[in-house]
C-alpha cells in the first residue's frame, strides 16, 4: 500500500508492506495510513518509533518513509524491513532499510539525505519487486510519464510468488 501526503513543501511518501493477506492485514495497514496521515512534524524517526508502537502484538510490516523538500530539492529517507528506494537519473543512489519487522524488531539506521537533480526518478517498492534494476534495464525511466514508469516496472520487474506495490516520484525538469 502507498501513501502520499502533500506538505507546505513538498510530501511525505510511504510505502507499507504488512505481512500475510485478508482482513487483519488490511486492518493494520489502515491503522498504520491514520498514524502517517496524522503525524504532525517532520520527525521521520518519531513517526516511525510511533508505527512501530502502533503495530506492536501485531503481524508486522515493512515500512518505506521518505520525506520530498520542494524548495531544497531534497528526499530524507528512513525504511524498516524489506523495502526498496531507488534513484535514477543524474547519479543512482540506492537507500538502506533498517533490518527487522516494524511491531516486533525495530533497528533504525540514520536517516538519509540525498541531493536530487531535475528530472530524477525515485522509485519506491515493496520485496514483491526484484531490487536489481539497472538504469540500463530501462534507459527511459526518466523520460516516460512516472504513469508509465510504475506500470513499466510492475510488468517487468515484479515477482510472481508475491504481491507488490511501487510508488514513483518524479522531479521536475
Ligand atoms: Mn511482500
Amino acid at each position: 500500500m502507498t501513501v502520499v501526503r502533500p506538505l507546505d513543501d513538498g510530501c511525505l511518501v510511504a510505502l507499507l508492506d504488512v505481512s500475510g493477506h485478508g482482513p487483519k492485514a488490511h486492518d493494520l495497514a489502515s491503522t498504520l495510513v491514520q498514524e502517517i496521515m496524522n503525524w504532525s512534524t517532520n520527525n521521520l524517526t518519531g513517526l516511525m518509533n510511533r508505527l512501530h508502537e502502533s503495530a506492536c502484538g501485531t503481524r508486522g510490516a515493512a515500512v518505506g518513509l521518505a520525506l520530498l523538500s520542494g524548495e531544497r530539492s531534497t528526499l530524507l529517507y528512513l525504511g524498516v524491513g524489506n523495502t526498496c528506494i531507488r534513484r535514477f537519473g543524474s547519479q543512482s543512489w540506492r537507500g538502506v532499510s533498517g533490518a527487522g519487522l516494524l511491531g516486533s524488531r525495530l533497528s533504525l539506521p540514520r536517516e538519509e539525505l540525498v541531493k536530487l537533480a531535475p528530472n530524477d526518478v525515485v522509485t519506491l517498492s515493496s520485496d514483491g519487486m526484484h531490487e536489481q534494476i539497472r538504469q540500463a534495464d530501462y534507459p527511459l525511466i526518466t523520460l516516460d510519464p512516472p504513469a508509465t514508469v510504475a506500470e513499466t516496472l510492475m510488468r517487468r520487474f515484479s515477482k510472481s510468488n508475491d504481491d507488490a506495490s511501487c510508488l514513483v516520484i518524479k522531479c521536475k525538469p
